[in-house]
């Protein structure tokens, strides 16, 4: 048994070490041990798992104890087996109890329980995390933290890896994604655009030009800034220096120029570039970020081999490029997992490199409020940290395994900017033409303010300070509303009708547009939020009682949006928000739809809730044909925070489906619909679904402002697995966003479609693997993107190899051994008789999860 644990554990640490390069998920030597593993997803509804608790001390545990862990999946307490209980605290925290009959256990010893959850669990994101074990200290009274270490059985059966008995999509094995690959040829060098995004007009030249150090520049007035980022992006990226003013006697190698510094928006986005070995290298921006953007082409035509090299040579070109969509954004929620200021900045400068131009800044939600407010000291002191409490007077409890430690050196949880970090934030995405949208998530999504506010509330009452204890206050002591959000929290809506909630709300709103005043930094829209308000909010709150006592009948939600879209309009600002902001919501949730009352304000809904196959897929058409501006975020397209593909070992989430690499570039905003061809459960949808849903007219097209790429933080534990979530995605999110609508998007018939997407997708994996992810080898020691693992097949005793991206490495053993730096490089077809194991690596050795294939099993 005790060898079995040992085997598991290993496993898993591997499987996650070589898949993400995240965080080792044990100690080296624990007291304690949570195995969980599926028993069975093929239930009417729900699932079974087990729960095995294993005592490796020496001494037995007895007495009063409690194990903390989270849980993603809804845990029906009835059905948990003797001798142990488990009950919900909130949102994904659980206690593991003994139950009478459990004097003790034992050391050496185990139990194991088995209970029934909603939904099912396929992949080692769905387990349980962030386990440990709490006594009592019977001297002190104090509480004891253990940490728990968590193994999790792998899954093997299709009880294990199907969700439910209806899924028809199989897990990623190497023999499909190898014929999966074969639609990716390797292409040479002279197929492949140089530049990512694509430029609308590349016109090769003869010639080249060699940069070096030194490289004489002249700057035209006005562009000093853009001539500063020439320097600096020359001696990062390339490791060129001394980028210095051209000498009045001396011909510039560069020259930088703009028709109209003043123009902004979409228009000064527009720029060429010329690269000739006669005229040296010329930029000329339509405004400040043509120029901006000229200078990201230049670095791009830059080979991966002399990338970083101090030395480049550019072949001579011509490049007229402007963008599709003057909304291109990338997003990023730091409240479930905070990421540091360095990653912030190193995600802005990545953003700048690909031309995105909005940086969608999710800054509070449930879990964690991660910006520093004057005056409102509490909402960081405690609603930046997670850690264990019983009263959440100093901080919140765990979530998605955050731990016992509310210290952000020890766990992702806890931490947040303060206002000199976010100040320097601002100012470093306006040198990139990013504009930051900073998002207070509201009235939902909001328990980190609310219990923040409860302890400031406390603390002033204490304080014998009665009316200012009552000043923010964000809910209401009496409420006896009853609920569950999405996330499982029974208390995280603020209440709309107390007028404390609209002070808190004018008071972080006006300082958050302080800190954009004095970063210099432009600011035209708030993100207030607004989604996934649960069923029966409100309906118990005292405060609005009173108010529809005195008002009449109210629509709660459309006077909360109406008086947040008030606040923000006092600065002259437009209030954005998730789609909710822009909908009709019927009290039961059966009627979602445009609410014309929302209309002609402003009110910009971020479109996000389409999954294929199951109904809302028309909403973004349906609001963009009735006048509201949206912006694209189809969760079954653009949310990077779900898994990459269907196997255990992929982290993430798949609730609106899998978003491989390929998803963004299918999406093409004009015609949605046709990268809906499967449903969540793999079962191919019939284009009829779509005949009589909603066409985009040409006012709706005028609306989409444009398309954004979601990074929910819920997995995203660390730097590391952020980066492994965001790209190659997010390159791909760039090249929809700047590229011109696609050729193969207006093809008559559907077959040709897909044959044109086809092929424009097999050159740009071929950009990703030989130009893009190349380079990012060499930035600022590193992007970790996700390498994808070789696709393989032995067939009459041959085995074959591809990669989705080629370019990148594939590297295999045949003595059943793990493929490291120096194993064989695949090259072509091997002859095998026995198991072969593979991994595909960059240029630095980092290595890809590993498969393996068997003769055997062919
Ligand atoms: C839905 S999308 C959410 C987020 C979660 C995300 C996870 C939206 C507006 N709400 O709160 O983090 O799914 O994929």
């Amino acid at each position: 048994m005790r060898l079995l644990n040992l085997f598991l554990m290993v496993t898993v640490v591997a499987a996650v070490a070589t898949t993400t390069g995240c965080e080792k998920m044990g100690t080296d030597d624990p007291e304690f041990t949570l195995r969980w593993g599926v028993v069975d997803n093929h239930l009417e509804a729900g699932f079974r798992s087990s729960l095995t608790l294993v005592n490796h001390g020496s001494e037995p545990l007895r007495g009063d104890w409690t194990i903390f862990f989270n849980f993603l999946r809804v845990v029906d307490s009835e059905s948990v087996t003797p001798p142990l209980a488990i009950d919900h605290v909130n949102g994904d925290l659980y206690r593991l109890t003994p139950r009478a009959g459990l004097e003790e256990l034992a050391s050496g010893g185990s139990v194991t329980v088995e209970f029934l959850a909603q939904a099912w669990a396929v992949s080692v994101t769905d387990g349980p995390a962030g386990a440990y074990l709490v006594r009592g200290d019977a001297q002190s009274g104090a509480a004891l933290i253990t940490p728990v270490d968590i193994e999790i059985e792998p899954f093997v059966s299709e009880r294990q890896t199907d969700r439910g008995p209806n899924d028809n999509r199989p897990v990623l094995t190497p023999e499909l994604e190898f014929r999966r690959n074969l639609s990716v040829p390797t292409l040479e060098a002279a197929d492949i655009v140089p530049v990512t995004p694509t430029p609308l007009s590349i016109t090769q030249l003869d010639g080249e030009v060699e940069l070096a150090s030194g490289v004489p520049v002249s700057v035209a007035a006005g562009l000093e800034k853009e001539g500063e980022m020439l320097a600096r992006q020359f001696a990062e990226r390339l490791s060129i220096h001394n980028v210095r003013q051209a000498r009045p006697s001396e011909e510039p190698l560069v020259r930088l120029s703009v028709t109209d510094a003043s123009v902004e928006g979409i228009a000064g986005e527009a720029y060429t570039l010329t690269v000739s070995p006669n005229d040296g290298i010329r930029i000329v921006g339509a405004g400040r970020a043509g120029v901006f953007y000229g200078i990201q082409t230049l670095i791009s035509l830059v080979t991966p081999a002399d990338y970083g090299n101090g030395r480049a040579v550019v072949s001579a070109v011509r490049i007229e490029d402007a963008p599709r969509f003057g909304y291109r954004g990338m997003h990023l929620d730091v409240a479930r997992n905070f990421q540091s200021k360095a990653s912030v900045l190193k995600l802005l400068d990545l953003m700048a490199y690909y031309k995105l131009n909005r940086f969608h800044f999710h800054l509070t939600d449930d879990e964690g409020w991660r910006l520093e407010i004057d005056g409102l000291p509490e909402l960081t002191s405690v609603g930046a940290f997670r850690g264990h409490t019983t009263t959440e007077r100093d901080h919140l409890i765990p979530s998605f395994g955050s731990g016992p430690w509310p210290d952000p050196q020890l766990s992702n949880g806890s931490g947040y900017y303060t206002r000199s970090d976010f100040i320097e934030i601002l100012r470093y995405a306006r040198e990139r033409h990013i504009e930051v949208i900073p998002e207070i998530d509201v009235p939902g999504h909001a328990r980190a303010a609310i219990v923040a506010m409860k302890a400031r509330h406390d603390r002033l009452l204490e304080e014998g300070d009665e009316a200012a204890a009552m000043r923010f206050l964000l809910t209401h002591p009496d409420d006896q509303s009853t609920y569950q959000s999405v996330q499982h929290w029974n208390d995280n809506v603020i209440d709309v009708c107390m007028p404390s909630t609209y002070d808190f709300l004018r008071h972080v709103i006006a300082d958050v547009v302080g800190m954009y005043e004095e970063a210099g930094a432009r600011l035209t829209t708030i993100h207030t939020g607004g989604d996934e308000v649960p069923i029966g909010v409100w309906e118990g709150s005292p405060a609005c009682d009173a108010l529809s006592e005195s008002e009449g009948d109210l629509d709660l939600p459309s006077l909360f949006v109406e008086r947040i879209h008030a606040i923000v309009a006092e600065h002259g600002l437009t209030t954005a928000g998730w789609e909710e902001v822009a909908l009709r919501i019927s009290a039961d949730h059966t009627v979602k739809e445009p609410d014309p009352a929302r209309l002609g304000k402003g009110i910009r809904p971020y479109v996000w809730n389409s999954i294929w196959g199951a109904g809302s897929e028309s909403l973004a058409y349906e609001l963009a044909n009735a006048g509201f501006e949206i912006v694209l975020s189809s969760a079954s397209n653009l949310y990077f925070d779900l898994a990459y593909a269907k196997h255990p070992d992929e982290p993430g989430y798949y609730w609106a489906g899998y978003v491989e690499a390929k998803k963004p570039f299918e999406l093409e905003p004009y015609d949605l619909y046709r990268s809906g061809k499967e449903n969540l459960m793999g079962n191919p949808i019939a284009p009829s679904r779509y005949a009589n849903m909603e066409k985009l007219t040409d006012e709706g097209r005028s609306n989409i402002l444009g398309i954004q790429g979601q990074l929910w933080g819920e997995n995203a534990k660390g730097v590391e697995i952020m980066e492994y979530l965001a790209f190659p995605r997010m390159i791909v999110l760039a090249e929809r966003a700047w590229a011109k609508r696609p050729e193969w998007s207006e093809r008559q018939t559907m077959a040709e479609r897909d044959a044109g997407l086809d092929q424009a997708w097999a050159e740009f994996a071929n950009r990703l693997g030989a130009r893009e992810l190349p380079k990012l080898d060499k930035y600022a020691g590193g992007v970790k993107y996700r390498i994808p693992p070789p696709g393989a097949l032995i067939s009459e005793g041959i085995m074959q190899a591809n990669v989705a991206h080629p370019g990148l490495t594939i590297r295999y053993t045949l003595d059943d051994s793990s493929p490291g730096p120096t194993s064989p490089v695949y090259e072509g077809p091997v002859e095998v008789s026995g198991p072969v194991r593979l991994r595909t690596f960059d240029t630095r050795d980092r290595g890809s999860r590993e498969v393996r294939v068997d003769v055997a099993s062919q």
